[in-house]
């Protein structure tokens, strides 16, 4: 019986799947792949039932409307990319590139991005590239590059069995990442002597396996870190050697930390001063360790502000580089490293390049045969930016590619208000209806996972190869053949790739001697020996598990030395005021996958998550007047929904939390981003998906 041996597609963790042929209702047997080093065999039940959502509601056909009141027609392929062809040559004629945007995702495989850069960035010369990581993993990439000079997280999941204490901060990974997280429980439970402090607003199914649960306000990191640092530096547990010949703007820290005393940390923070005091002493009392944090840090209008603070304790405490220990972002999607890697964001090339750098696009125009001065060297539109630029008409072109945002963009009547206007967007998705197909002109039935070949870097920058075992349905293509159709169409060299392959070994070429380096892995490679981590260079015996970075204690800035770089907080971007006197939070559920284009159609999940709700502490239900199970309208200044109370101790006075999950086709007045705003980092132009102000009233 054949067997594929594959990657889960949901999230970051990258467990290894195995697939067999099945019977009747599951034509597929999913389990876990024991000899994939970063998840040892183990799945989750996303990951397990994954084949059940491959069959229905999917886009089979490319489909047309000239305008958003019309129905879809099916149209052929050929159709379909002259439309796009004649449009993208009618705008470069009028206005010029940048009035294209491409807003991809986390989801699409290496090569699809690969092409898509090459595409965008180098032959139509603007960097209007953005992706859904700009919701998800911007703030932990620009925080990464300030503080060492370069984005990519330096630990890897082995550290989770090396640790002496583990330090989770704003996620939830008993849900969210729940195999990497069953790895680190394992090993708490055999050694009492390891420690886990989860800070959070809410206790999570993650801060209730915490030796210690900070229940911090919203947005109130930067202080409690500051106020860590401030007790590490009293009990002496600082790292002079460290700090000396590897760092450097540790005075100016010193004087920032300076002005947290536990007092007013432990005001601000909602905390006891003496479980500040015990996490400072853990940290101070132990060999090696090791933080993760998630969206709770970088979903914040000081998102690179927050995570700088984080790596800043590191860095005081030498604890970095050595196994068990570092600042480890987790990333949310499969793929989110591997849009990193080849440049997925507007602001960046591939192989950890920059747009503002003239050497790095040098060398990139090189490698795609273009005329010097071909890539722009300004930074592209953001996502936040795609939407204001749509609003005043200056977006011609908009292309969607395996992403929802009429659900997951924030101050959704604002996006729908937006896309509205747009004179042309294409989707390109496995499903249909979602909730943004009622917003294109042109639909692009996309193959998915198990339907096209390509690579998917985990957070551990272990790199698998995701091989083809099924037909697309209808007539599917794999993203980056659309792309590729549409460059050749438009007369570009270096578009007629072979397979997935050719793709690959193309780009990964353009990462020798870079940090993510990867010239030594490719698809034969990865289909002999199975998944490989990288730093790969070519020439190097692969690695499959266990490498950090900067071991050497050297670092990829001018000086080889890390940076402090800190900062006191500014707070929320909207705080809760007497008409707004709620904090809303807004996060996940362990069976659900984003917006539900999959786990809504999978029956054993939907009986697991029927429903959407609203979680309020017993002190804030009985203010308001509302009991369990009561109906709660809940408005912002922008938009409002409709949920029933969960009335619960787990989450803190004044915060109320919804999940994400629940966009207008799966519910009515339940759309989380209705109620939040688009207020992003200045670094990192990530949006405050984490916090808006909103006002409660029980319905009916
Ligand atoms: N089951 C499931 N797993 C997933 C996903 C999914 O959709 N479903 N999606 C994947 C993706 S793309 C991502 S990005 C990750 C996200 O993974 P996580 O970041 O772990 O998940 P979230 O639930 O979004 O948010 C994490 C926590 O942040 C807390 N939080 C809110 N505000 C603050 C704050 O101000 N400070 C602190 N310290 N914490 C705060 C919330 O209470 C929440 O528990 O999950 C990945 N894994
Ligand atoms: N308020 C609030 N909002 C949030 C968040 C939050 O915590 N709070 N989290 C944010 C984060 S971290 C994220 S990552 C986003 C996620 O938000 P989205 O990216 O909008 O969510 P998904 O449901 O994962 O959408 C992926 C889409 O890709 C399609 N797809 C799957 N595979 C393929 C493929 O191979 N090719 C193509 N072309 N399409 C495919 C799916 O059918 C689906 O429509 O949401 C963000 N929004
Ligand atoms: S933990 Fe993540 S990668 Fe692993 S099976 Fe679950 S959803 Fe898939
Ligand atoms: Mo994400």
């Amino acid at each position: 019986m054949t067997q594929h041996r594959t990657l889960c597609p949901y999230c970051g963790v990258g467990c290894g799947l195995t697939v067999a042929p099945g019977s009747g209702a599951n034509p597929w047997r999913v389990t876990g792949d024991r000899a994939h080093p970063s998840s040892l065999g183990n799945v989750c039940v996303k990951g397990a039932t994954i084949a059940e959502s491959l069959a229905c509601d999917r886009l089979l056909y490319p489909q047309y409307r000239a305008s958003l009141d019309q129905a879809f027609q099916r149209i052929s392929w050929e159709r379909a990319l002259d439309l796009i062809v004649a449009q993208i040559r009618s705008i470069l004629a009028d206005h010029g590139p940048d009035r294209l945007c491409i807003y991809g995702s986390g989801q699409l495989q290496t090569e699809d991005y690969y092409v898509t850069q090459k595409f965008l960035k180098g032959h139509l010369g603007t960097n209007n590239f953005d992706s859904n990581s700009r919701l998800c993993m911007s703030s932990a990439v620009a925080a990464y590059s300030q503080s060492f000079g370069s984005d990519g997280p330096p630990c890897c999941y082995d550290d989770l069995e090396a640790t002496d204490f583990a330090f989770i901060i704003g996620a939830n990974m008993a849900d969210c990442h729940p195999i990497a997280f069953n790895r680190f429980a394992k090993y708490h439970k055999r050694h009492p002597g390891v420690k886990l402090v989860v800070v959070d607003p809410r206790a999570t199914a993650t801060a209730t396996k915490a030796d210690l649960h900070l229940a911090i306000n919203p947005g109130t990191d930067i202080t409690l870190l500051n106020g860590i640092a401030h007790l590490i530096a009293q009990m002496g547990g600082i790292d002079q050697d460290f700090i000396n010949h590897h760092s450097c703007n540790f005075e100016a820290y010193q004087a920032v930390i300076a002005d947290y005393p536990p007092e007013r940390v432990a005001a601000v923070c909602g905390v006891a001063i003496a479980h500040l005091e015990q996490t400072a002493q853990w940290w101070v009392n132990s060999q090696r360790v090791l933080s993760l944090w998630s969206m709770g840090i970088n979903q914040s209008s000081e998102g690179t502000a927050k995570a700088r603070t984080l790596i800043n304790l590191h860095l005081m405490t030498g604890q970095i580089g050595k196994p068990g220990a570092g600042p480890f972002s987790l990333t949310g999607q499969p793929n989110a490293m591997g849009g990193r890697e080849t440049g997925g964001l507007a602001h960046i090339l591939p192989g950890y390049r920059s747009v503002t750098n003239p050497h790095h696009r040098a060398e990139l125009e090189t490698a795609w045969q273009l005329p010097p001065g071909q890539i722009s060297p300004t930074p592209g539109k953001d996502a936040g930016e795609m939407i204001r630029s749509l609003e005043r008409g200056e977006i011609d072109l908009l292309w969607i590619m395996a992403t929802n945002p009429l659900v997951s963009l924030p101050d959704l009547h604002r996006v729908k208000a937006a896309l509205h206007k747009s004179p042309f967007t294409i989707l390109q998705d496995a499903y249909h209806p979602t909730e943004t197909t009622a917003y294109a002109h042109l639909l692009l039935p996309a193959a998915q996972w198990s339907e096209k070949t390509g690579t998917m870097t985990n957070s551990e920058r272990v790199v698998t190869l995701c091989p083809a075992f099924r037909e697309p349905p209808g007539e599917a293509r794999p993203d980056w053949q659309i792309v590729a159709a549409v460059g050749q169409r438009l007369g570009f060299p270096g578009f007629d790739f072979a397979d997935a392959a050719a793709v690959y070994g193309e780009f990964v070429q353009l990462t020798a001697g870079r940090v993510c380096d990867l010239s030594g892995i490719s698809h034969d490679r990865l289909r002999a020996m199975g998944p490989i981590q990288w730093p790969c260079p070519g020439g190097m015996e692969p690695q499959t598990h266990g490498q950090q970075l900067y071991q050497d204690l050297q670092f990829p800035t001018p000086d080889g030395r890390a940076r402090f770089i800190a900062v006191h907080s500014g707070g929320l971007a909207e705080p809760p005021d007497p008409h707004y006197p709620f904090v809303l939070t807004v996060g996940r559920l362990y069976g659900h996958w984003h917006t539900q284009t999959r786990t809504g159609r999978i029956p054993k999940i939907t009986k697991m998550h029927p429903q959407p709700f609203l979680e309020i502490h017993p002190r804030d239900a009985e203010k308001s007047g509302i009991a369990a199970g009561d109906w709660v309208v809940v408005r912002s200044r922008r938009g409002m929904g409709r949920f029933q109370a969960e009335v619960t101790k787990a989450i803190a006075p004044g915060t109320l939390f919804i999940p994400m999950h629940w966009g207008a086709l799966w519910g009515e007045d339940t759309e989380a981003n209705a109620l939040t705003h688009g207020a992003s980092c200045p670094d990192s132009k990530q949006p405050e998906l984490k916090a808006c102000a909103v006002q409660i009233e029980r319905w009916g």
